[in-house]
């Protein structure tokens, strides 16, 4: 379950965080897929519960009514031609699915389908679902039977995650429910699944859960990288769900936010990765920051996000430098701050509003951090060094650090008050390469500023200090 199935030495996903499916699909074939991307990460494809008060939030989208194809983000067959477009486009699609619980305790009405429900009598008729699939005091010990104490492995695992109906996941029927959720969108020719509150499901009954579910129709078991929130602290540790797949690491934009704060020297980062105390490559999936902690949800605050462009693009650029994990850029929809569950942007009837665009910069509402140059760019530079190992490793000063990969990339960051102006090893060889971060390679010229590297492969390397992105990237792709 670790293989992403990148096609053509791809590596890297971005999260279109409420795209509508419509808007991914030509986004896969005028910009993902000539840009380098492996995957999309999409929002919740299923049915969730239209909430009201407040109105319309992100968040309902993780309130399951059914496991219908019918969002805010499109019908199925709109969600069957994106996969089709973005699989032709080379760009792989992995859908966020909520196995862990349906919609929240209380209430009832229809959901994004139009399918009812009762939640307060735990009724979900579109799967179906009664009250037996799901979790209770039989084996949930709290008083309201919602989740106080991460201490408690049993009480994370059976009892209600923010009072969200906790599925029976050790039920053969519950397990059977799901895989068959997941396996029609494997029909569909989706590549892998993004698993929420992974952590709030026992790992055995993941691993009976996919015992039951496909292969992917080109072959080979789906990506599955499962929501573990483990930044140590906790008796939950994210290793417990190796068997199934990746996890997510979220200790990865925690540390960088503290290094490209300043707050830890960039020096330090020589050995980052398992020499940091994270999981070993194969087994992550890493960011900067996702929609939860972007906003406060999900363990948040501390990250770097895109409202800390400076410190944030130097954080991305070094996630998609180094070689360690699977990287994830998100791709966000600009909101009111003070409103932690402001959905995204929306016409009069609620309905998504399009992404649309001026040029490479999108309108709308829709941040589009992939579309920063200084992100898109990146992503070639790791394609550009894929299987490459780091190498010519420089620190000048605590927060000056530069290095290769092999012979193919070359990278400098600066986060200290005085330039770096140095002859360095970038581990290439001879000729004048674009740097990709102060502009573009564009029919063979450079748009911004150049780099030449001698037959020693070394190039005298300057990188400005009170600048907007202080750092210079190079790489064989991008050579005139
Ligand atoms: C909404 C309302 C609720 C209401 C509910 C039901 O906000 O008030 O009760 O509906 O009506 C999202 C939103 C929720 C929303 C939910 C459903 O974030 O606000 O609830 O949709 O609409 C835990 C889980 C993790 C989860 C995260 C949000 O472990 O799985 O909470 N993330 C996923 C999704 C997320 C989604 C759901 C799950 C639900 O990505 O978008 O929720 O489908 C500790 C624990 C973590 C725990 C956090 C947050 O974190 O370790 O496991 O995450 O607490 O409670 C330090 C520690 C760190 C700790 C953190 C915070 O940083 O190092 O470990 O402090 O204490």
């Amino acid at each position: 379950y670790t293989d992403p199935h990148c096609i053509g030495g791809r590596d890297g996903i971005v999260h279109l965080f409420e795209w509508k499916w419509n808007d991914i699909a030509a986004e896969c074939e005028r910009f993902l897929g000539p840009y380098g991307f492996c995957a999309v990460q999409t929002s919740p494809a299923n049915e969730n519960r239209v909430v009201t008060n407040p109105n319309r939030p992100w968040w309902e989208r993780y309130q399951p009514v059914s496991y219908k194809l019918q969002t805010r983000s499109g019908s199925e067959a709109e969600f069957r031609s994106m996969v089709q477009r973005c699989n032709n486009a080379g760009v792989r699609i992995y859908v966020d699915v909520v196995l862990n619980h349906m919609t929240g305790a209380g209430g009832n009405g229809h959901g994004t389908a139009g399918t009812y429900y009762d939640a307060g009598g735990l009724q979900f008729p579109g799967v179906p679902y009664g009250p037996t699939d799901f979790n209770d005091y039989s084996n949930c010990n709290t008083w309201d039977l919602n989740i106080h104490n991460y201490n408690n492995p049993e009480e994370v695992r059976n009892c209600r995650l923010v009072s969200l109906l906790d599925l029976r996941m050790e039920k053969d029927y519950v397990r059977q429910k799901a895989a068959d959720f997941l396996n029609h969108l494997l029909d569909l020719g989706v590549a892998g699944f993004r698993v929420d509150a992974a952590k709030h499901m026992w790992p055995g009954d993941i691993i009976a859960l996919f015992h039951k579910v496909k292969s992917v129709t080109w072959g080979g078991q789906p990506f599955v990288f499962q929501e573990v929130i483990d930044q140590g602290g906790e008796p939950i540790k994210a290793e417990e769900y190796f068997a199934t797949g990746r996890v997510t690491n979220f200790k990865f934009g925690l540390e960088l936010a503290r290094v490209f704060r300043r707050q830890n020297a960039m020096k330090w980062l020589s050995n980052f990765g398992v020499g940091w105390g994270m999981w070993s490559s194969e087994k992550v999936v890493n960011f900067i920051d996702n929609h939860d902690n972007q906003r406060g949800h999900g363990g948040g605050g501390g990250v770097l996000t895109h409202w800390e462009p400076r410190p944030y693009k130097l954080a991305t650029a070094f996630m998609l430098a180094h070689p360690y994990g699977m990287p994830r850029v998100m791709s966000s929809f600009e909101y009111n701050r003070a409103n932690d569950y402001e959905g995204p942007p929306h016409n009069g009837d609620m309905s998504i509003k399009d992404v649309t665009l001026s040029g490479m910069i999108c309108n709308n509402g829709w941040s589009c951090e992939h579309r920063w140059s200084q992100i898109y760019n990146m992503i070639a530079f790791r394609n550009m060094a894929r299987g490459t190992p780091i190498a010519n490793w420089w620190s000048g000063a605590d927060y000056q650090i530069a290095f290769s990969r092999g012979n193919k990339a070359f990278i400098a960051l600066n986060l200290e008050g005085f330039e770096i102006n140095q002859m360095l090893q970038t581990g290439l060889p001879a000729g004048t390469y674009c740097d990709v971060i102060s502009g573009n390679y564009e029919n063979g010229q450079c748009t911004g500023s150049s780099v030449t590297v001698g037959g020693d492969g070394r190039a005298n390397i300057r990188v400005c200090s009170s600048c907007d992105d202080p750092m210079v990237a190079i790489h064989v792709g991008a050579k005139v």
